[in-house]
């Protein structure tokens, strides 16, 4: 990813602080461009070679590149963007370069495992969905599925406490009644989560009125400043649009003051620093339960580049360098569109091209497009809800264009490009 407009004059001063980002995605990217304006030189502790914040980065020696521990060394401090890769590299460094991390290695160990998450949300008193674990070494995985039938009778997710996102590493029970097939399928897929080194557990699916996602940024001192909750669409476990503020668009009396508690509390609790995002359900009777935390700057707050006076990256480099928050409110309505890899398409792919008042395109600049891989996404601002659906409608059949040029491009005749026009062609 490179944007010229905006990482140009932001060579930092040979003095400056090195900040360490693990993970090399588009939220490094995003990172990284936020910390070199806040005058940080940045270090990226990626396995990939070829990570999107290449043009952002000090080049190391060579012999550095090799090593994520010798590259932390050099770093004042670390961030991560992605808890995938925690757990490995807590393993490869040492108790006193822990001390680097921000958040700190406890929030992250909670945090980064989703089935610690559900636990120290129930020890805490904070609503989520009802949960089972798997015990591995002294449960037979039948039995347990069968349990879980009994225990939820509307059905049941399962997931891996580790590894993963994007819809991965999340498995529906739709019916209670396990016929072979599906209950293989299961199988499956809780082997595939224990090989990973995590656990499994299961939750109850719940029926809820729409999901909802806040993101908030505490700083050291307890200082807090929230983004506006949204409301958000997901398609097969991704994140498809977020519009905001979610009070302009329904009727969500006392909701967004609840969900600002309950991420209070979070925060305080556990004592993270920087920048978080909650996942909510909004159930029919008002009841909001946590769906998910992320202990790190989310896809539901990328909103942020684009409306506002500070993104949800510039606070969180902010909180963890003890720098006082700036409050990102604005006026007017927004909305988010990710840019998804259709689902018969692989290879390279360039980026859309559209000219839409309020509309703001970032491309990640990734070298391949997968199914459902995250290759960019549009932010749009507007005065009003109306003038924003208006908008989104036009920037939806663009989008929509494009996809299909690359499900064509495939040469496929059996492509289902229906299917994959539909998924892009629905109307919010
Ligand atoms: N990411 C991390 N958790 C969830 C998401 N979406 C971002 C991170 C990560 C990137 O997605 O920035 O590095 C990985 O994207 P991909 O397309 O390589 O899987």
């Amino acid at each position: 990813m490179h944007d010229a407009n905006t990482e140009d004059a932001l060579k930092p001063s040979s003095n400056a602080r090195i900040l360490g980002i693990l993970g090399g995605g588009q939220l490094a990217y995003f990172l990284a461009l936020a910390a070199r304006r806040l005058g940080f030189k940045i270090v990226v502790l990626s396995d990939d070679p070829s990570h999107l914040c290449q043009s952002l980065t000090e080049e190391p020696q060579s012999e550095l590149k090799s090593s994520r521990k010798l590259l932390a060394e050099a770093c004042e401090l670390i961030i991560t963007e992605n808890e995938n890769d925690v757990a490995g590299f807590l393993i490869e460094i040492s108790k006193d370069m822990q001390k680097k991390l921000r958040p700190s290695v406890d929030v992250l160990t909670i945090f980064a495992d989703k089935g610690r998450q559900k636990q120290w949300l129930a020890a805490n008193g904070i609503e989520s969905s009802q949960f089972e674990m798997f015990a591995a070494q002294s449960q037979d995985p039948v039995d347990w599925l069968k349990q879980q039938s009994h225990n939820f009778p509307r059905g049941f997710v399962l997931k891996w406490t580790q590894g993963g996102y994007d819809g991965r590493g999340v498995c529906f029970a739709r019916s209670a009644k396990q016929k072979s097939t599906e209950r293989k399928r299961l199988l499956r897929f809780m082997d595939k989560g224990l090989q990973r080194e995590g656990e499994v557990y299961a939750e109850a699916l719940v029926d809820f009125s729409c999901e909802l996602s806040l993101v908030a940024t505490r700083a050291e001192s307890g200082q807090i400043v929230f983004y506006p909750l949204v409301l958000s669409r997901q398609e097969g476990g991704v994140c498809r649009l977020v519009r905001g503020p979610a009070r302009q668009f329904e009727n969500l009396q006392g909701i967004e003051e609840k969900a600002r508690e309950i991420a209070q509390k979070i925060g305080k609790e556990s004592q993270l620093t920087g920048t978080y995002a909650i996942e909510f359900f909004l159930l029919k009777d008002g009841l909001l339960l946590v769906n998910e935390i992320a202990p790190r700057v989310h896809n539901s707050g990328h909103f942020s580049l684009n409306w506002g006076s500070c993104s949800q990256f510039e606070n969180h480099v902010r909180a963890i360098s003890g720098q006082e928050l700036r409050s990102p409110e604005a006026d007017g309505c927004f909305a988010m569109l990710n840019i998804l890899g259709p689902e018969t398409y692989l290879g390279h792919a360039n980026a859309p091209s559209l000219q839409l008042d309020g509309c703001t395109l970032h491309w990640y600049g990734k070298s391949q497009m997968r199914p459902g891989r995250k290759m960019g996404h549009f932010n749009l601002v507007a005065e009003d809800p109306e003038k924003l659906m208006q908008r989104l409608l036009i920037l939806e059949n663009a989008l929509e264009s494009w996809t299909n040029h690359y499900v064509v491009t495939k040469g496929d005749a059996n492509a289902d490009t229906n299917k994959s026009s539909r998924s892009y062609g629905k109307r919010f």
